[in-house]
């Protein structure tokens, strides 16, 4: 067996004992993985949580809690704005793990009751509950499976207390409201509102803020949605009808506008040409990709003012920069993991590059820059060898070259263009790519299926795409007509949302966005965002297919311990160095434990002040001197230190308190 296979079964099998024992949680240096035990555990109340409070990372078995802590406190102690990455494939335990990581802060934070500060951790705590019953639904991976990105910054003033927050959401896959695979459901939100809306969901967007105007005009939309799936088209020689015309009314009246209006923006489109503006009647085809259209963007534009609305309530507010000092942020991302489905499309496309982008970051980050910052300090280093999957990345979104600009290009193409043409575009350009195949390009390939596939071979495996849709997906083509008709509703949350509706045909010129573009550019921002803050990682593992509590695959974890870079975050952990400061912020914080550097040192320079500091307390196996920088291998140093501080301190205060009231 070659050796890195088997080192990849050794950690298995230790995480297959720990899970085993009901122990889900192991660190990689700051990482924490954790398996799925689904099944409730007794590790998330009052009492664990009371143990992790305050502590150093290492001090307690290893827990959410505790990656939740060192995000905390790094942001309290060193005002730094940190962020908690969470990936893992579909049905990890993600989401999971972003609810008790809020849980965490929010238990932690205020002691002193503040009634602001509590309500906006309860507006936090209730706003899930809300996007979840919207924004998930059961696929064949996920019972609960988010259908969108979130990533959530908490706001935290002067004394570590959240006075706010602000929700980003990423692509809604929309096309669930019309179309879900055997064995799937449309979002919650349907089931709850044909059951009469739970009251879990109503209270939660009561208690948030939402007015009662508000919550009906969400019932209502939902409903909207629901008729609109009943609702099918006819054709008398060249005139496309409505067949069911009753549900016209039923229509109007639930988004509050006449009929006849509903009906012709059903049924015709407005067309400019030239100066004349003409009415034209829908095909029975185009009168379909209509309807189903409206419902889906009707649903996705309800998602994202869902949001809209919870960012307005919790947003920061009454919050003076200079009379409060500078707030700090914990970004939490929670986003749809790694999916194979048994047809896998436009949506599923947009995943699998999201989590390849995720990916990317971890790598640059947690392999590549530890790695570079040895060698640029002069640190002895072994390079250790790991999958860069930035390939991929490039061959989705490179311009020009990438899929993502071959589909806008076919997208942009005057006359039909068809998803097969947009697949011979792509084969055309891709045909020597190590990580892209279709069955043209590899007629004998028997996973090909269907000559409609491309394949592209991901950091997580495999995936074969079906173009069927792409070009639709991609354009993302709402009727003008429809816009205009919701913005003339005379129900004013409605008109809200679809403020685009005020223009007049001959004043709409612009071509929106792609899909893909839009996307795109959300994840490119969404990484510089990450990377600008001090992440840590809980990268999670699915340990079957059957959502089992006693059922540990071991293939399954190996291939994700593979993919996930697992080992070689190991490898770099246990070669490299837990911690590493700059020489003079290193003295600063614990020039007090040592005669050498208290109050001043006469080195000539901060290292060598530093080396000393660290050979007078014993310290000097565990340590190696970079050009700016001293690295310390073991946690347990730095705790030692701490102590040490923590002891002086405590000792200074001692004395200065004597000091002053002159009892010396
Ligand atoms: P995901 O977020 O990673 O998938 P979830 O967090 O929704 O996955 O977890 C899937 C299911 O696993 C949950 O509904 C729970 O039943 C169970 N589970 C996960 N974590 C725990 C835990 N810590 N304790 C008990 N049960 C757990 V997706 O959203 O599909 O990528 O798009
Ligand atoms: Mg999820």
């Amino acid at each position: 067996m070659h050796e890195c296979e088997y080192s990849r079964s050794m950690m298995c099998l230790s995480f297959c004992c720990r899970f085993e024992k009901g122990r889900i949680y192991t660190y990689i240096g700051e990482v924490v993985v954790s398996v799925n035990p689904y099944r409730a555990m007794n590790i998330y109340g009052r009492d664990t949580i009371e143990q992790y409070k305050g502590r150093e990372l290492y001090e307690r078995p290893p827990h959410l809690f505790a990656i939740a802590d060192a995000a905390y406190k790094a942001m309290k102690r060193r005002n730094k704005d940190t962020c908690i990455v969470i990936s893992g494939e579909s049905g990890a335990g993600k989401t999971e793990a972003s609810k008790y990581i809020m849980q965490y802060i929010a238990a932690i934070t205020n002691p002193s009751q503040r009634a602001e500060v509590e309500r906006v951790k309860n507006m936090l705590l209730k706003s899930n509950c809300v996007l979840e019953a919207f924004g998930n639904a059961k696929t064949n991976r996920n019972d609960n499976s988010s259908r969108f990105g979130k990533y959530m910054d908490i706001n935290f003033d002067f004394k570590g207390d959240p006075i706010g927050g602000h929700i980003n959401n990423y692509l809604l896959e929309k096309s669930r409201v019309i179309f879900q695979q055997e064995g799937e459901r449309s979002f919650h939100s349907f089931y709850q509102v044909s059951e009469g809306l739970t009251a879990a969901v109503t209270d939660a967007m009561k208690v948030i803020g939402f007015t009662t105007e508000e919550i009906q005009t969400v019932y209502k939309i939902l409903a909207t949605i629901l008729h609109l799936g009943n609702l099918k088209f006819g054709s008398d020689g060249d005139v496309t009808l409505i067949e069911n015309s009753k549900l016209v009314s039923i229509l109007g009246d639930l988004l509050s506008t006449k009929d006849e209006n509903v009906e012709k923006a059903l049924l015709y489109r407005t067309v400019a040409t030239g100066r004349d503006v003409i009415d034209k009647q829908h095909t029975h085809q185009e009168a379909s990709y209509g309807r189903d259209a409206l419902a889906k963007a009707i649903y996705e534009r309800l998602f994202c003012w869902i949001v809209g609305r919870i960012n307005d309530i919790i947003e920061v507010k009454n919050y003076d920069v200079r009379v409060h000092g500078k707030n700090t942020v914990i970004g939490v991302l929670d986003i749809y993991g790694f999916e194979i489905f048994q047809n896998n499309s436009f949506e599923q496309f947009c995943i699998n590059y999201c989590n390849e982008k995720l990916q990317q970051l971890f790598i640059q980050l947690v392999l590549k820059q530890e790695q570079e910052e040895y060698q640029r300090e002069g640190i002895p280093w072994k390079h250790i060898d790991y999958f860069n999957n930035q390939i991929i990345v490039d061959l989705v979104e490179q311009q020009h070259k990438g899929i993502f600009a071959v589909l806008d290009e076919a997208c942009m193409n005057v006359g039909k263009v068809t998803d097969e043409m947009f697949l011979q575009a792509l084969n055309g350009k891709l045909v020597k790519h190590a990580h892209y195949t279709s069955r043209k390009l590899s007629p004998t390939d028997k996973n090909l299926e269907f000559d409609r596939d491309f394949r592209i071979r991901h950091y997580a495996g495999d995936v074969a795409y079906s173009v069927v849709g792409f070009i639709d997906k991609n354009k993302d083509t709402l009727f003008q007509d429809f816009k205009r008709l919701l913005y003339n509703s005379s129900n004013p949350v409605l008109k809200a949302m679809w403020p685009e509706g005020k223009l007049r045909i001959t004043e709409v010129t612009k071509r929106p966005l792609t899909a893909a573009t839009l996307f795109k550019n959300s994840m490119i921002s969404l990484v510089e965002n990450l990377a600008s803050k001090e992440p840590y990682y809980v990268r999670c593992i699915k340990p079957n297919e059957v959502k089992s509590p006693l059922l540990f695959e071991h293939e399954r974890c190996k291939h994700q311990v593979e993919y996930l870079g697992l080992l070689e975050n190991v490898r770099v952990r246990r070669a490299g160095f837990a911690n590493r400061q700059i020489y003079p912020r290193f003295l600063q914080r614990y020039k007090m434990i040592s005669e050498f550097t208290w109050p001043n040192h006469d080195l000539p320079s901060d290292k060598e002040a530093v080396k000393r500091l660290l050979q007078s307390c014993g310290f000097e196996h565990d340590v190696a001197y970079g050009k700016t920088k001293v690295f310390i291998r073991t946690p347990r140093t730095i705790f030692s230190l701490e102590e040490q501080r923590a002891e002086m301190v405590k000792r200074i205060v001692l004395f200065l308190q004597k000091v002053w009231r002159g009892t010396l």
